[in-house]
């Protein structure tokens, strides 16, 4: 029983020291556990005089508690220092401001096909949009091309492997016109018995595709073209809505329009429309915008309409290049790179 002292302070002393869940269990039982030291000296009571018994007893007994409480405090010591250990590790800070979501906007060209709409729209057009993958028919002969005309030709156009349902060839379309062919088309079918076939004035804006690709040339790009025809739409007319959308467009009065006599299949006569901004960097400077013209009447013709009765005009314009003047953009790549820097200069 001398041993009793010594075995509480070692006890004492190795719990205080061990700083890990097990160990300290591992050390529990070589002082509590079935064979530990304090396990043992209970087993000798027996071998004691009957006097000394009782009160060995209760030593031992004070002693087992004082372990069992000294136990209990260092677990729990080490139970909050490993809690410790992993707040800190964790530790989120709460005050630090949010990453928010990513807000998406709209890209340029889409900003500028919107405003165009919205500016055809206010005077009357009607908005067209369908197929990129068209007949030839559609893209080539309804305007007027020759059989033989070199934009036909496979370094120009591409080609898609499927054919139509007669075994036509198919394509992506060179420019919008084909649908305003597919319009105008449907309007007089719509219009068949009626005394007049009202006027088809609409725009067909979209992507377009071409052979050709370089610092100014994409091989797929976007147009608006624009289509007016009634039986008294002149070439004034056009001067008049060209310039009009021009003004808006551009958000300046001090803005001029030339047209210069040019040819296109579809349209006769025909004209590029070039503009020249009244103030500005580039003040006084023509810069081509646009091709127009009246349409020619193998074109009416091929609506389904008396060319001697039905007259007005077409125009195409590229999206990309409006764009650019209107951005002051130099570089015809910056729409297709997807480069953030560039896109969220666009509000
Ligand atoms: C250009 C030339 C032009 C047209 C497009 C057109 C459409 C139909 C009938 C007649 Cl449905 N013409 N479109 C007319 C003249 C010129 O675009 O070089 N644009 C950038």
């Amino acid at each position: 029983m001398e041993n009793l002292e010594k075995i509480v302070g070692d006890a004492l002393q190795q719990f205080s020291r061990i700083d890990d869940a097990t160990g300290l269990e591992q050390a529990k039982a070589r002082f509590l556990g079935k064979a530990g030291a304090l396990t043992n000296l209970l087993k000798g009571l027996g071998k004691l005089p009957a006097d000394e018994r009782r009160d060995a007893g209760s030593r031992i007994n004070a002693a087992k508690d004082r372990l069992e409480a000294a136990l209990a405090q260092r677990r729990d010591a080490l139970a909050q220092v490993q809690l410790d250990a992993r707040l800190a590790e964790e530790a989120l800070d709460v005050t630090l401001p949010g990453r928010g979501a990513g807000r998406g906007r709209l890209h340029p060209l889409t900003r500028t096909q919107d405003r165009i709409e919205a500016i055809f729209r206010s005077i009357g057009f009607d908005i067209a949009d369908g197929p990129e993958i068209e007949t030839d028919w559609n893209n080539f002969t309804a305007l007027n091309n020759p059989e033989n005309h070199p934009a036909r030709s496979m370094q120009d156009t591409f080609y898609v492997e499927n054919k139509d349902a007669d075994g036509r060839p198919l394509l992506l379309r060179t420019h919008t016109s084909p649908m305003q062919v597919r319009y105008a088309r449907m309007w007089v079918e719509q219009f068949r018995h009626a005394a007049k076939v009202p006027p088809i004035k609409v725009i067909a804006p979209g992507r377009t595709y071409r052979v050709d690709s370089d610092a100014t040339h994409s091989p797929m790009f976007h147009q608006v073209e624009g289509l007016w025809i009634d039986e008294d739409v002149s070439f004034a007319d056009l001067k008049g809505v060209y310039t009009d959308f021009l003004r808006r467009f551009f958000e300046t009065e001090e803005l001029e329009v030339r047209f210069r006599p040019s040819f296109f299949p579809f349209t006769e006569p025909s004209a590029e429309i070039d503009m020249a901004f009244g103030a500005g960097p580039n003040k006084g400077q023509w810069l081509e915008i646009s091709g127009a013209g009246q349409v020619h009447p193998t074109v009416i013709r091929n609506f389904g309409l008396d060319p001697e009765k039905y007259i007005g005009f077409a125009f195409g314009s590229g999206i990309e290049r409006l764009a650019m003047l209107r951005y002051g953009i130099h570089d015809l790549r910056l729409f297709y790179d997807g480069d953030l820097r560039f896109l969220q200069q666009f509000a």
